[in-house]
């Protein structure tokens, strides 16, 4: 063989040797081969010491273009093998975008929230307002202004939590009960309304529900320190006890979903209420037909209170009611432990979306 063949049977080996290497590292190797210390073109340069200068120089620039064209055969490679990285990499990486997104289950209200609801949107078709206030409330609303007398038990601390704030003989507390929102709201009302009455007209009804958070020192398995309370109050000229039987027996026919249920109003007292009843419902059907159940107490405002309201007792007279949602809410879906609403086990929860 001559001696370029020689040299372009080399570059033909060098560069089947890079192909075959299928890795950055491979490559290396192959390139010590033929460029190495050891390498195959080195051998021929060592080989050129033997020749005459003539020869040293024509067989060396044969020799360069030869070791030339195998560095560019490594760079070549090289590139490939390096392209071919980022290709396999960009492909492992790749995010398909057209895949449907990770599920997520919906979230949902909680049972009482629902209870609520269900509660503002029955009295708010029959004209009651809804309103919300301060859960941390003064002696006057909480108490005074409701006709609670000064040494009634519902003010002592066993029954009443008190916050810092108020006054030494008039503390602040964590209301007991949301009426006192409806004495806010009916001297706003009122307040609202004065030059009305000072004109001696008529001033609109006040028509309103409080519902929200209320507590008490209390805690076994049908009481919570926290529970919930919605407030009614209708207040007008010649507002009745047969107005409140009406609005009372049309919203728990509405809320329990059913005719077949009758009302029995129990005589009772409260402070700010008189005459007073507790409102007892009995199903005349299904799993709990037969028993009375209590749901609500109820009466006609007291003076005092229609006084502290900023209003004319001889003139202005009306029924308000109390009742507890978290019961409401034990008996709509037939949970026997209150607990299990204010625990937060998201698998109670959840079944009530
Ligand atoms: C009840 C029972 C009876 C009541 C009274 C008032 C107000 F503000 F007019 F004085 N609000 N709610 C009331 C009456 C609440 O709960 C068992």
């Amino acid at each position: 063989m001559s001696q370029d063949a020689v040299l372009d049977e080399l570059v033909s080996a060098a560069k089947r040797s890079f192909a075959d290497a299928a890795s950055p590292a491979d490559l290396e190797n192959a390139k010590a081969q033929f460029l190495g210390k050891a390498g195959r073109v080195t051998e021929l340069m060592k080989g050129l010491a033997a020749l005459s200068v003539e020869e040293k120089k024509s067989r060396g620039a044969a020799i360069n273009l030869t070791k030339q064209a195998i560095e560019a055969a490594l760079s070549e490679r090289r590139q490939a093998l390096a392209q071919a990285e980022l290709d396999a990499q960009l492909k492992a990486e790749a995010l398909d975008v057209t895949l449907p997104g990770r599920q997520r289950t919906a979230g949902g209200l909680h049972p009482v929230s629902l209870t609520l609801e269900r509660i503002e949107a029955i009295f708010g078709s029959m004209g009651f307002d809804v309103a919300q206030g301060p859960e941390i409330e003064t002696d006057w609303f909480n108490f005074t202004a409701l006709n609670t007398p000064e040494d009634h038990p519902a003010r002592s601390m066993h029954d009443t939590f008190y916050v810092e704030g108020g006054t030494e003989t008039a503390p602040n507390l964590l209301r007991t009960h949301t009426s006192p929102m409806q004495i806010r709201y009916a001297v706003q009302h009122v307040k609202k309304h004065r030059p009305l009455l000072d004109r001696g007209e008529l001033m609109p009804e006040i028509r309103v529900i409080a519902p929200g958070r209320t507590y008490r020192v209390d805690s076994d398995a049908t009481h919570s320190p926290m529970f919930h309370q919605c407030e009614g109050l209708w207040i007008g000229e010649n507002v009745s006890f047969k107005d409140l039987k009406v609005v009372f027996t049309d919203f728990c026919r509405t809320f329990f979903e059913t005719r077949d249920l009758v009302l029995r109003f129990r005589p009772s007292f409260f402070p700010f209420t008189e005459p007073s009843a507790e409102i007892d419902i009995q199903f005349q059907s299904g799993p709990l037909a037969g028993r009375w159940l209590e749901v609500a107490g109820s009466g006609q405002v007291h003076p005092n209170v229609v006084r502290n309201m900023g209003l004319d007792p001889e003139k202005y007279i009306g029924f308000a009611f109390g009742m507890g949602p978290d019961r409401l809410t034990m008996l709509r879906y037939g949970v026997n432990d209150l607990r299990l609403f204010f625990d937060g086990d998201i698998r109670f929860l959840s079944q009530f979306k």
